[in-house]
């Protein structure tokens, strides 16, 4: 449907305001908001993600796409709603306490929402208990925990912990990333998975959802 070829090609330019007037305009003419979801949102930031790890474009334009996705969104939402489209997922997002970072985390945010997940961001300087209490009233699939200094990523151990006394990691994935944060660091505090970017951390993410848990 050429509308939905020209709102994908719009997230993927990063043209906010034709995104928007796209999803508006095919709202108007009934497209199913699921179809518009998919077709025109989803399979754009894909091709977005895979140009970022292609090396063809950088962070501030997946951070344009990110946002003209995110408009799109905000309009399509109550119809994805009354329509009854399930997220593919639930995440709860944020930087670890003492951290303010936050650019990395909501393009990892927006990610996730561009790949189909549900998304609880809890903001920056996020401490174990604000985590905790937000997966008790959320029910998440995934944690996800960014940190942009070395002195603040003990802190996702810390989490780690706090979700192993609590009793909850059996019941919620911990997906860690931020600049100084290694594959090998995320296997030795015990989290579940590491996303070096925003775009392996959305796919990633996808592919945990099909994964079974390991006991
Ligand atoms: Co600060 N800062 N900063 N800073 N800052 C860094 C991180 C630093 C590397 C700069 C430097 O010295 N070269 C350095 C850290 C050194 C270290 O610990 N190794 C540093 C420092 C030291 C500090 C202060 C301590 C400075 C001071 O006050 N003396 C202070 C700390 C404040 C605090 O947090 N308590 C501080 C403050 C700040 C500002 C407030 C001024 C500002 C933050 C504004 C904001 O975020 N709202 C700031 C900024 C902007 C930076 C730099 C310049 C840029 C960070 C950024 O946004 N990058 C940064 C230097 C740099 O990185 N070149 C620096 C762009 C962003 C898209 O990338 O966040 O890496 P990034 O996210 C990537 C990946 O890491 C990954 O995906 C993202 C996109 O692909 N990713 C994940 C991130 N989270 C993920 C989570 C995932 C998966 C992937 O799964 C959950």
């Amino acid at each position: 449907m050429s509308i939905l070829v020209d709102l994908r090609q719009s997230v993927i330019d990063g043209d906010m305001n034709q995104a928007h007037e796209l999803v508006s305009k095919a709202i108007k003419e009934n497209v199913p908001a699921e179809q518009i979801l998919k077709e025109g949102l989803i399979s754009a930031m894909a091709e977005v993600g895979r140009m970022f790890e292609a090396g063809e474009i950088f962070v501030p334009e997946m951070l344009i796409a990110a946002r003209a996705m995110k408009s799109g969104l905000t309009l399509l939402r109550p119809h994805l709603i009354a329509s009854n489209v399930k997220a593919i997922g639930k995440v709860i997002i944020g930087t670890v306490e003492g951290d303010v970072h936050d650019i990395g985390k909501n393009l990892v945010g927006m990610m996730l929402e561009g790949a189909g997940f549900e998304v609880i961001d809890l903001g920056a300087d996020v401490p174990p208990e604000k985590y905790i209490e937000a997966i008790r009233e959320n029910k998440p699939d995934i944690v996800a925990c960014s940190a942009l200094l070395t002195t603040t990523m003990p802190r996702m151990k810390d989490l780690i912990l706090s979700l192993d006394e609590a009793g909850l990691h059996n019941h919620v994935r911990v997906m860690i990333g931020g600049a100084p944060v290694t594959e090998s660091y995320a296997k030795d505090i015990g989290a579940d998975l590491y996303a070096p970017d925003a775009a392996s951390a959305a796919s990633r993410a996808k592919e945990l959802m099909f994964e079974p848990r390991k006991s």
